[in-house]
């Protein structure tokens, strides 16, 4: 009795002592005895002087090798070779991965990113909040007031260390929704003392303007781009930014997109609008990334899927070379599943970059525990990371202790920049090196986790909207299930029914060539798989389809009856990974996690049952009416 009790205060000592809070998020180095590091001064220097454990560290300069790349070789010693600081930055963060998962480092082998543009998209508000944020007020912004407050620079350095330690290298700093006033001078003013936060770090800043800025901040009656007076405001207050910050990135645009302020309102193109920006940037070297996300503006009425491939195909060319079209992975927004955004195939005299969301906004948000890699590879699958110049990704951080409001939700970061680097790694490296470093090496706690992990997003899929169903949320926020939610007040494109529009007889959106015909916007050989029926994935079916309750499935089932097995499925994954984590991994991690990371999970499992029982319910008030199921 007494060695158990004396047992139990040992575990109870140890899970204490280890109480972890997931801010120090994949970075939990332990601190080195001042390691022996030598050769160039600057930050890679300091960061291993701190942290790396082992033999000596050469840093050098060598003018040979490619920007932002590093060498790392191990003959007699380590060096780390690079052409410039960032470079160095980025091998000394390798190397520290390398102390816990030794093939992090590759010796002998250049190392180099792959996208030149690799950048985080903040929905910052000025007033602190985020749009679709879970987890807390923005690190950037407080109170949206003509002088805005002080910044934090202690957590925008921790923030900076973390994002260039997975090599993001550009960050924008407010929403895309954005207010006119992050161009007014005190504004300018905290932007450039952010910049010189993340400079050290390789990180540029860049901007969301308000197309309509010349009009609220420059007191013009206009924001024509062909308005020689709109032009000039713009030239001048690119030359104030630059004057203030010499390495600012460009602004990043929406427009004319869900009531924001565009070229359109004065009957000109995307392209004018972007020129009229990208000329006056250009002096300084700076982009314009414009958005493609544009529906219900021009071609009203048309499938909203189709839109931006009508809108923008015919302005491809257009465009001027400082202006990259930056398109969201899927058509409609950054659902659990779409298929590839045509916008990639149609698009090709124009730089393209994509835009993933690594906020959770259609994913369970930060409640749910949902690995987003394996969605973003299948993205990779059908659009080469080769067709673009760059990436960017909605973040998922805000002020809370652990950053991202789920400690699982972290590896979203993390994978995002990982990618970011190397589209090659796939889902399962990038797990497996995530829980290395954020959790814990042990194989039973490894092993189990890089699985739940791998399975979360088909599972998410499964649980909220399998075979192609998509954007059945509840309004607004969402969250939850509305599969029934029509309000004819509310834009079409917004409401479940427009893309379910199921009845007693079928279910689906027919965009094959009989209905709206969206499969014509993909690449001959993939719109044919799409368009057939009988070759379109059934991954994807409800998507691309109208299809009879009693279609027969691949294995036989009728459509309804897969329908019922893939809500069942997603609910009993969540109720076999959250018994998996609360019976099974307690004792491998500090207590703190995982009573949080517990919590997040039941609540999935209680969320997940809503979803099923709701859309099962609704769907089956038709599906078991029909005569097509009898
Ligand atoms: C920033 C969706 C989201 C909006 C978001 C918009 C966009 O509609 O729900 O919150 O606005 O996409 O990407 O511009």
């Amino acid at each position: 009795m007494r060695r158990l009790s004396t047992l139990f205060l040992f575990l109870l000592f140890v899970s204490i002592a280890k109480a972890e809070d997931g801010s120090q998020l994949w970075l939990r180095y332990q601190l080195a005895n001042e390691a022996n590091v030598s050769g160039i001064e600057c930050l890679a220097a300091e960061e291993l002087k701190k942290f790396h454990i082992g033999k000596e560290v050469k840093l050098a300069l060598n003018a040979n090798l490619p920007e932002e790349s590093y060498l790392i070789s191990d003959e007699d010693g380590i060096s780390i070779q690079a052409k410039d600081k960032q470079g160095l930055l980025y091998g000394a963060y390798a190397l520290l991965r390398s102390q816990y998962i030794p093939s992090a480092v590759h010796m002998g082998q250049i190392e180099k990113p792959f996208f030149k543009l690799r950048i985080l998209n903040h929905w910052d508000n000025l007033d602190g909040s985020i749009e679709r944020g879970y987890a807390g007020k923005s690190i950037f912004w407080d109170l949206d007031d003509d002088q805005p407050k002080a910044i934090d620079s202690r957590l925008i350095t921790e923030y900076a260390r973390a994002n260039a330690s997975i090599g993001i290298n550009g960050t924008v700093l407010n929403n895309v929704n954005a207010s006119p006033r992050i161009l007014s001078a005190p504004y300018i003013q905290k932007v450039k003392e952010i910049a010189a936060i993340l400079r050290p770090y390789g990180i540029k800043v860049y901007l969301s303007i308000n197309f309509a800025s010349s009009m609220a901040l420059g007191k013009l009656k206009t924001a024509d781009p062909l308005d020689k007076r709109v032009q000039a405001w713009w030239k001048a207050k690119a030359k104030e930014i630059y004057s203030q910050i010499p390495d600012f990135g460009g602004f990043l645009v929406k427009a004319n997109s869900e009531g924001q302020p565009g070229p359109g309102d004065y009957h000109r193109t995307h392209a004018e609008g972007a020129n009229m920006l990208a000329d006056a940037l250009k002096p300084y070297k700076g982009i314009v990334m414009w958005r493609c996300f544009v529906y219900g503006a021009n071609h009203k009425g048309e499938d909203r899927v189709k839109q931006a491939v009508s809108e923008f195909k015919p302005l491809d060319g257009q465009f001027r070379d400082n202006v990259i079209l930056q398109t969201k992975n899927g058509p409609l927004d950054f659902q659990p599943r779409e298929p590839y955004s045509p916008v990639f195939d149609q698009i090709k005299q124009t730089p393209n970059m994509v835009e993933l969301q690594i906020t959770q906004e259609y994913l369970g948000q930060s409640r749910h525990l949902v690995y987003l890699a394996p969605m973003w590879k299948e993205f990779f699958q059908y659009v080469s990371p080769y067709s673009m110049k760059g990436i960017a990704g909605v973040a998922n951080i805000g002020k809370d202790r652990n950053w991202c409001g789920h400690h699982f939700s972290q590896a979203n970061w993390y994978a995002y920049g990982r990618l970011a680097w190397n589209p090659t790694l796939t889902s399962t490296e990038i797990a497996n090196e995530w829980l290395q470093l954020t959790f814990s090496k042990v194989p039973g706690f490894l092993d189990a986790m890089t699985k739940i992990m791998l399975e979360s997003r088909e599972a998410c899929v499964d649980y909220m909207m399998p075979l192609g169903l998509h954007h059945i949320f509840k309004f607004d926020h969402h969250y939850g299930p509305e599969p029934n939610g029509f309000i004819a007040r509310y834009p079409l494109e917004w409401c479940p029914v427009y893309y379910h529009k199921a009845n007693q007889d079928s279910v689906g959106f027919n965009r094959s060539s009989t209905g709206t015909n969206a499969t014509s916007q993909y690449r001959p050989e993939i719109g044919k798989i799409y368009d057939d029926i009988n070759t379109c994935p059934e991954n994807l079916l409800l998507w691309f389809h109208r299809v009879p309750w009693n279609y027969r499935m691949k294995d036989g089932s009728t459509l309804w009856e897969s329908l019922q097995y893939h809500y069942n499925k997603g609910v009993t994954w969540t109720e076999d990974a959250h018994n998996i984590w609360h019976n099974k991994m307690r004792h491998y991690i500090d207590q703190q996690r995982w009573q949080e990371v517990d919590q997040r999970m039941e609540h999935q499992v209680q969320n997940a049952r809503e979803w099923r029982d709701v859309c099962l319910k609704y769907f089956g008030s038709f599906a078991e009416k029909s005569t097509t199921t009898k």
